[in-house]
C-alpha cells in the first residue's frame, strides 16, 4: 500500500469525479448521505471515503477503481481510466497504478501515477508524435500501394508469360504426338511390308522350285525320248539285218511274219516321219533368240534371255497368278507397287520414334513445371510472382543476412532454409544447413507493409530457428486512418 497523496486525490476528484472511472460510469459512484454500495453486491454499504482509499472492501473490487488495492479482482477491460486530455483516453491494469513507472504508452497524462506524482502530463508531445506518425504512415502507405500496384502488374505479366509458355509447349506436345503417331503407323506398315515381302520371297522360292521341276521334267522327257529313239533305231537296224539276210528257204513262218510286219512298219514310219516336226530345245531357243517383233526397241523389254527355261518359267508364273485372290489383293494393297522395306529403314523409324518419345517426355516435364506454376498460389493478387529473383540484404549483428523471397535465406554463406510455403503474410523457409548438435536451420519471415523492402530484425527464439521481420510493399493494403492510428505505439524513450 502506498501513501495516498490526498491533495492530488482531492484535486483529481474535483476535476473529473471518481479517479480511474470513465465519465460514462461516474454515475455508478453517486454517493447518497455519505454512503455508497459495492456495484455487484449492493448489500455491502461503504462510507464514501472508502472509495479509492487503497483498501479493497468490495468482493468485486469496485470500491478501488483508481488504486492498485483490488487489482487482483479487476481485469484490463475494467481497468484504470486515463482521460489523456487532448489525446485518446486509455485503460491500464490497476496493478500498474501508482507503481512509480510512467506508462505513457497508455496514460500519456501520467494520471496512473496520481499518488506518486512522478509522471508529468506528456499528452501534447505524444499527440504531436501521433499526428506525425499518422501523416508519415499515410504517405508511406500510399507510396507503398503505388509500388505494390506496379508489382501486381508485373506479376500479371509474369503469369501471362508462363501461361503463354505453357500454351506454346502444349502446342509443341500436340505436334510431337502427331509426328509420333505417324512414325508409329509408318513402323507398323514397314513391319507388315517386311513380313509380306518375306512371305512373297518364300512363295517365289516355291514357285521357282516348281518351275525347275517342270523344266527338268520336260528336259528329262525329251532326253528319254531321245534314248528311246536310239534304242528303236538299234532294234530297227537289227530287224533290217534280219529282213535282208534271212534264208527264205527255211520256210520259217514266224520269221516270215516278223519280216513282213517289219517292212509294213518301215513303210508306215516313213509316212509318219514325213509328218513329224523337227523340234529340239536348242533349235527352239535359237529361234526364240532370233525372234524380233516389228518396231522392236530393246529398252522397252525386260532384259531376260529368251531361253526355253525362261519361257517355261514365264508361262508357269502366268498360270500360277491365275489362282491369286485378285479382289482381296486390291483392297489390301495400294495401287502403286510398294518398295521393299529394308531392316535399315525399320531401324531408322524406330530411332526416330525413340527420339520423338524422349523429346515428348522432356516437353511434358517442362509443361508440368509451367502447369504447376500457373496453379500455384503466389499470395494475394499473385503478388509474389513479381518478386521472383529479388533479394533483400542487411547486416544485423555479426552476420549478413540475405532473404530471397521465393528462394532461400542465407546467414553469411550458411543456408538458413529454402522457401517451403506461404501462410498469410509469413514466408516459411526450411531444410537449411544442420546446426551443430541441433536441428536443420529454418526460418519464418513475417512481412509488414512499407514502401521499401528492408530486413527490420532477426531473432533466434530457438537454436537455429530464426524469425525475421521484413518490411515490403508486397503485403500492403489500403488502411483507414483508424487502422493506422491503432498501429501507433508510444516510445517512452523519446518523450
Ligand atoms: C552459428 C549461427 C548461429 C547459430 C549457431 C549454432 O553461429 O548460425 O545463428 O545459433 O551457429 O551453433
Amino acid at each position: 500500500m502506498i501513501l495516498i497523496n490526498w491533495i492530488s486525490l482531492a484535486a483529481l476528484v474535483a476535476s473529473q469525479g471518481i479517479i480511474g472511472v470513465k465519465p460514462e460510469d461516474q454515475h455508478l459512484y453517486k454517493v447518497e448521505n455519505g454512503k455508497w454500495a459495492c456495484l455487484l453486491d449492493p448489500s455491502i454499504v461503504l462510507d464514501s471515503s472508502q472509495i479509492n482509499d487503497d483498501i479493497c472492501d468490495c468482493p468485486d473490487g469496485s470500491d478501488e477503481p483508481g488504486t492498485a488495492a483490488c487489482s487482483h479482482l479487476r481485469g484490463k477491460s475494467n481497468g484504470f481510466y486515463c482521460a489523456n486530455e487532448g489525446y485518446f483516453p486509455g485503460y491500464i491494469e490497476n496493478f500498474k497504478v501508482n507503481d512509480g513507472v510512467c506508462d505513457y504508452d497508455i496514460c500519456c497524462d501520467g494520471s496512473d501515477e496520481w499518488a506518486t506524482g512522478k509522471c508529468p502530463n506528456k499528452c501534447e508531445i505524444v499527440k504531436q508524435k501521433f499526428d506525425t506518425y499518422v501523416e508519415n504512415r499515410k504517405a508511406e502507405i500510399s507510396k507503398a500501394l503505388r509500388i505494390r500496384d506496379q508489382y501486381v502488374r508485373k506479376a500479371e505479366r509474369y503469369k501471362a508469360a508462363v501461361v503463354k509458355n505453357l500454351e506454346n509447349i502444349q502446342g509443341e506436345i500436340t505436334g510431337i504426338e502427331k509426328q509420333l503417331e505417324n512414325e508409329k503407323k509408318k513402323l507398323a506398315d514397314a513391319k507388315s511390308r517386311a513380313e509380306q515381302s518375306s512371305e512373297d520371297e518364300s512363295t517365289t522360292k516355291q514357285f521357282s522350285e516348281l518351275t525347275t521341276q517342270l523344266q527338268n521334267y520336260i528336259k528329262d522327257s525329251i532326253a528319254s525320248q531321245k534314248r528311246s529313239l536310239s534304242t528303236i533305231s538299234k532294234l530297227e537296224s537289227l530287224l533290217n539285218d534280219l529282213a535282208e539276210n534271212y534264208n527264205p528257204n527255211y520256210n520259217d513262218a514266224s520269221v516270215k511274219q516278223c519280216v513282213n510286219q517289219f517292212r509294213e512298219y518301215i513303210t508306215g514310219k516313213q509316212e509318219e516321219e514325213e509328218k513329224k516336226s523337227d523340234f529340239s530345245i536348242e533349235l527352239f531357243t535359237e529361234k526364240l533368240k532370233s525372234f524380233k517383233p516389228s518396231s522392236f526397241n530393246p529398252q522397252d523389254y525386260i532384259s531376260i534371255e529368251p531361253t526355253f527355261d525362261n519361257m517355261v518359267h514365264h508361262y508357269f508364273m502366268k498360270f500360277v497368278n491365275t489362282f491369286k485372290p485378285k479382289a482381296n489383293e486390291e483392297e489390301e494393297k495400294p495401287n502403286h507397287p510398294q518398295a521393299a522395306v529394308t531392316n535399315k529403314e525399320i531401324v531408322a523409324i524406330e530411332k526416330s520414334i525413340e527420339k520423338l518419345e524422349k523429346e515428348l517426355h522432356s516437353k511434358k516435364a517442362e509443361a508440368s513445371i509451367y502447369e504447376e506454376n500457373v496453379l500455384k498460389v503466389f499470395g494475394n493478387d499473385d503478388i509474389l510472382r513479381a518478386v521472383e529473383g529479388e533479394w533483400v540484404n542487411r547486416k544485423i549483428g555479426e552476420y549478413n543476412y540475405k532473404i530471397g523471397y521465393l528462394d532461400s535465406i542465407y546467414q553469411d554463406n550458411t543456408l538458413v532454409g529454402r522457401l517451403t510455403g506461404v501462410v498469410g503474410s509469413t514466408l516459411h523457409f526450411e531444410h537449411g544447413v544442420k546446426c551443430w548438435n541441433g536441428p536443420h536451420r529454418s526460418a519464418h519471415v513475417d512481412m509488414v507493409c512499407a514502401a521499401d523492402s528492408r530486413i527490420v530484425s532477426v531473432s533466434e527464439p530457438e537454436k537455429c530457428q530464426y524469425r525475421f521481420l521484413l518490411e515490403t510493399p508486397i503485403v500492403c493494403e489500403d488502411m483507414s486512418e483508424e487502422q493506422i492510428a491503432r498501429e501507433f505505439k508510444v516510445d517512452p524513450s523519446e518523450l
